[in-house]
């Protein structure tokens, strides 16, 4: 549960093959993304616009961070043969553990009933998916608080199966949600120590709209405009909202978080939308991404129909040595 105690908002521009240099201003120094396919900057003063020239870059193949292995150290696909079932699903290697309990985040049930697995997604080319759902309270009533959760590894395992490198997640969000109403989810995708010394980097996409503190919300959603993700820093609970330039409810977009002892980042489809410096040397952490019922100041009332969010992979990247 967050209650931003700042909130900016950025705007990001995709743009067709910009030049590279040019990302140098996007508060990103140093971790531009190689991928080439489409380049992105963002501005935080909309009446203070670069003009940007199309121009080719290189290395079109490569998406991850500068000073990351480009071939991921571990892939968890969402291949749904070999998931052992049971109230606490575990995944075949035994990494992922899918949530059955509560109250948890926001107060919510997360329920291995709002966990589901499958091969395939309609007109999407990837094999392998889960959704997380909030049922919504036409449905269910008596029980308003509800969501799914996923996490590795398991909490009571220690947390240092995953290092410093790039995280990143496939993902397609719940399109249930409403600003009119103050309705909607949260739906994430996040890094967390389980140090207990608080330290997370999130993102969390707020189906409700809200797109900062005493600003009108945006009820992308249901008007199919570019949406917003809050990317969250914590300690010191640091929000920054960014519009993604796309509507990350209606296709499946990639969001990475690079995680370095003195630099966080985070990815939107390998462009850099925000960095961040400091120390973030901890020992591990746990991956997780959840999709719950949140408040009137975070993702919204209960929305009345199922909102669910899909998740093709994660992907764990390490630095280059
Ligand atoms: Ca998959």
């Amino acid at each position: 549960m967050i209650t931003p105690k700042k909130s900016i908002i950025k705007r990001v521009f995709i743009f067709s093959m910009i030049f590279p240099s040019l990302l140098l201003i996007n508060g990103c120094n140093g971790s531009p993304p190689k991928e080439a396919a489409t380049k992105a900057t963002e501005i935080t003063d909309s009446e203070n616009i670069i003009p940007i020239e199309d121009e080719k870059v290189t290395d079109p193949d490569i998406s991850v961070p500068e000073g990351i292995n480009p071939v991921p150290e571990y892939v968890q696909d969402f291949d749904p043969s070999g998931w052992s079932a049971g109230d606490w699903i575990t995944s075949p290697d035994g990494l992922w553990v899918v949530s059955n309990w509560g109250p948890a985040t926001g107060g919510n049930y997360m329920l291995r009933s709002n966990f589901d697995i499958f091969a395939s997604f309609p007109n999407d080319s990837g094999s392998g998916y889960i959704s997380l759902k909030t049922t919504g309270s036409k449905n269910s009533p008596s029980q308003k608080l509800n969501g799914g959760e996923i996490f590795s590894p398991n909490y009571s395992e220690k947390d240092t199966q995953w290092k410093y490198g790039y995280y990143e997640c496939r993902m397609k969000t719940a399109d249930m949600g409403s600003a009119e109403s103050n309705t909607g989810v949260c739906a994430s995708f996040f890094i967390q120590s389980g140090d207990g010394l608080g330290f997370e980097v999130d993102f969390e996409f707020l189906t409700n709209g809200l797109v900062g503190n005493d600003i009108p919300k945006d009820d992308w959603v249901n008007t199919g405009n570019e949406g917003y993700v809050a990317t969250s820093l914590h300690p010191g609970n640091d929000v920054e909202y960014i519009n993604l330039g796309f509507n990350p409810s209606k296709d499946f977009h990639t969001y990475g978080i690079l995680w370095l002892p003195d630099k966080v980042e985070w990815y939107a489809d390998g462009h850099c939308v925000r960095s961040e410096s400091g120390n973030f040397a901890y020992d591990g952490l746990h991956i997780a991404m959840n999709n719950w019922t949140g408040d009137t100041n975070w993702g919204g009332l209960p929305p009345e129909d199922d909102a669910v969010t899909y998740y093709d992979f994660v992907k764990y990247y390490t630095v280059e040595s």
